[in-house]
């Protein structure tokens, strides 16, 4: 289609919208799907969700006047058509990529985007937020929300839900149901919607008696604040138990999310309300793209594909590995040649290994439970699941209550394992706290995504993990560097009996080496080179491939590195790490984390208490939330790459004159 021919090339703002006849804008719905399968087939993205809110956005902006009116997107996942009809369309081929747009609303690229999200279930609490300063100013603007059934199985949703029910202001809620999280929707709530929608005989009569209202001359819709009075009492009859009208909303729904003109009536009676309300509207995950609509959960976040054939097939689940012959022979610490060892359970991502890891746990011990907030296939459950049905849980979007509930579990004995991103676990620091670590349960926490995360932005970032649980006693936190290593880390911290976190990045994981594979001893980390050099390299698991990569530039340089795999960021063997700090001239301490308050700091307040006579140097992430842009871009970015790191250990080792460049190479 030709620009000239194109709807979209010519909706600068949501106001062009208005003057277009309802086949004009199914016409324009034909148009953003299309845009939105071919920019994420090439660059990927989240493609389900964003098909399934076109008609819904459209009808949105035709109806509330952005920015003036606020549209708060939950999660933000969906907003790529709020994007192309808010004056972003030229510049959508550069969505999720470094510099370009983002994949989530951000208020610093358009005055559209009221609020940043990226974390689940804030819309309804930011909106109501956004509402009272707008009532409290004298503006009566008004401001809407816009949660999925999924993000409304998170717990603070709910706190929103029962203020705005008290402070009564016309807050309107848009809670998109297409009985999908990224995977099926799950819980108490989700079976609720589902009666909500299925109550026939109600949708008949509510149909009916909208209809016959709104043809009554003179009165019509005018009528319609009355009309969904007395629903309420119709409701009394057919529907007794509707929670929304409980807790103070009024409740219009179900509504065919897809068909515009009907989305548009509902939502202009709406926003006269003087009231909160929840518009319960049934949308098709992935509508128009038959592939997504088929399978939405594998196409809720897909990177590139292709168009016509989707997503390639999943490579087969690896052979699974006899691990009876497989105990750790104990080797000294000096590694001289490096082995490279047989990929069996480093093959793929640190995903795929925390994946074969726990399943292979589950099978030796019953006790072995996985926990999910909603993320099974983002957190690489599925195999779990499928071979141990009974001990897997996905508890919805519920960070907090997936921790709790682990710990009520290893209270009773069992091993839980709760898989979480590094982001999101930030929602339940005190759970983990308080649950947690103050009983000393045994609840292990696969801290997936630990680090820079690829295209997501600053909301995805994994970067205070450490800096948030290293100060809370009894917590171990371990960070591999591989895939055997993230196994022997699973084994040990389920045989320890106490809190535990691994915390792993979302990358491949590097080759295996013979030091990767060492019995892991408490509190120490392992050398994967030792030459004797004056300078050492220590550094979180995730940092390994850079870590290398900056050791063979400084080679170049004639500066050798010995390398220091931490493994341990806690608890640390205090003495241990005291002696090698001894040993070196220079000790630069390299985390995917941020500074302040992270590891590296812990290490200089170590050498400062016990005088070691090594210069401390730290690297890591200072001072900012990370950008969108790829894992490696950022790690450039932040000095953390091969390239950054060599050059400042360089620059440290100018500042101080440690040594000569003679004595630096064996
Ligand atoms: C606190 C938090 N946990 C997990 C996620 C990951 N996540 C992103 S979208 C999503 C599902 C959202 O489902 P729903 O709200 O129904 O929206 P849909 O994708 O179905 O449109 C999840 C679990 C998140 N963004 N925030």
């Amino acid at each position: 289609m030709s620009e000239a021919e194109s709807l979209l090339a010519q909706i600068y703002e949501p106001q062009d919208l208005k003057n277009l006849s309802f086949k004009a804008l199914n016409q324009l719905a034909a148009e953003i799907r299309e845009i939105i399968v071919s920019t994420v087939s090439k660059q990927g993205g989240h493609l389900a969700s964003n098909l399934g809110v076109v008609e819904l956005t459209i009808a949105l902006h035709r109806v509330f006047n952005s920015p003036q009116d606020k549209i708060i997107w939950d999660v933000g996942h969906q907003c790529y058509t709020h994007k192309l009809l808010t004056g972003r369309y030229e510049e959508f081929p550069s969505l999720r990529q470094a510099g370009g747009l983002a994949g989530f609303p951000k208020r610093t690229e358009s005055p559209h985007d009221a609020f940043n999200t990226g974390h689940a279930s804030t819309s309804i609490s930011a909106a109501l937020g956004i509402l009272t300063g707008e009532w409290l100013q004298g503006k009566r603007n008004r401001v809407v929300a816009v949660i999925g059934d999924g993000a409304l199985t998170g717990g603070l949703a709910y706190e929103a839900l029962s203020h705005a029910g008290q402070l009564h202001l016309p807050l309107v809620v848009i809670l998109n149901d297409n009985k999908m999280s990224i995977s099926p929707n799950v819980g108490g709530l989700s079976k609720y919607l589902s009666r909500l929608t299925m109550k026939a005989r109600y949708q008949w009569f509510r149909r009916n008696f909208d209809s016959m209202a709104k043809r009554l001359p003179l009165v019509g819709s005018a009528f319609f604040d009355m009309v969904v009075r007395l629903k309420r009492a119709v409701k009394a009859v057919f529907y007794t138990d509707n929670f929304f009208v409980d807790l103070g909303f009024e409740y219009v729904g179900p509504i065919d999310g897809h068909h515009i003109q009907q989305l548009e009536q509902v939502l202009q009676d709406v926003r006269r309300l003087d009231r909160p309300v929840v518009v319960h509207v049934i949308t098709r995950k992935g509508k128009g793209y038959q592939f997504a609509e088929k399978d939405p959960g594998s196409y809720h976040g897909v990177s590139s594909f292709s168009i016509s054939g989707g997503l390639a097939p999943e490579e087969p689940a690896a052979e699974e590995p006899d691990t009876s012959q497989q105990e750790p022979v104990l080797s000294p610490v000096t590694i001289p040649v490096i082995n490279i060892l047989p990929d069996r359970w480093g093959n793929g991502s640190f995903t795929d290994a925390f994946n074969r890891a726990i399943l292979d746990a589950g099978g030796r011990d019953t006790r072995v439970m996985a926990i999910t907030a909603a993320m099974e296939k983002g957190t690489g459950l599925s195999p779990f699941k499928a071979a141990f049905p009974t001990r897997f849980f996905d508890v919805g979007i519920a960070e907090e209550h997936a921790v709790t509930f682990a710990a009520g579990l290893a209270a009773q004995g069992m091993r839980p394992v709760v898989a979480v991103y590094s982001t999101f676990i930030q929602r339940a620091v005190d759970q983990v706290i308080h649950d947690v670590a103050m009983q000393k349960l045994p609840v292990l926490f696969a801290l997936d995504r630990a680090g820079f995360v690829s295209d997501d932005g600053e909301t995805h970032q994994g970067l205070f993990d450490i800096a948030l649980f290293r100060p809370v006693p009894n917590m171990t936190i371990l960070a591999p560097a591989g895939g055997l290593e993230l196994k022997r880390m699973l084994d040990w911290a389920l045989a320890s009996v106490e809190p535990a976190m691994i915390r792993y990045p979302k990358a491949l994981c590097p080759p295996e080496i013979h030091a990767l594979s060492l019995p892991l001893e408490r509190g120490k980390g392992v050398f994967i080179r030792e030459w004797g050099a004056s300078v050492c390299l220590a550094f979180t698991g995730s940092l390994y491939t850079e870590v290398w990569d900056a050791a063979d530039r400084l080679l170049g340089l004639n500066i050798a590195a010995d390398l220091y795999n931490l493994r341990f960021l806690k608890p640390v063997h205090e003495d241990y790490l005291a002696k090698i700090m001894n040993r070196y001239e220079l000790m630069v301490f390299i985390e995917e984390g941020i500074i302040e308050g992270g590891f590296g700091e812990y290490a200089t307040e170590l050498a400062y208490r016990r005088q070691c006579t090594a210069q401390i140097r730290v690297l890591g992430i200072r001072g900012n939330f990370g950008t969108l842009g790829k894992r490696e871009e950022l790690l450039h970015i932040s000095g953390l790459d091969g390239e950054g790191i060599a050059a400042s250990v360089r620059r440290f080792y100018g500042e101080n004159r440690i040594l000569p460049y003679s004595r630096m190479v064996p």
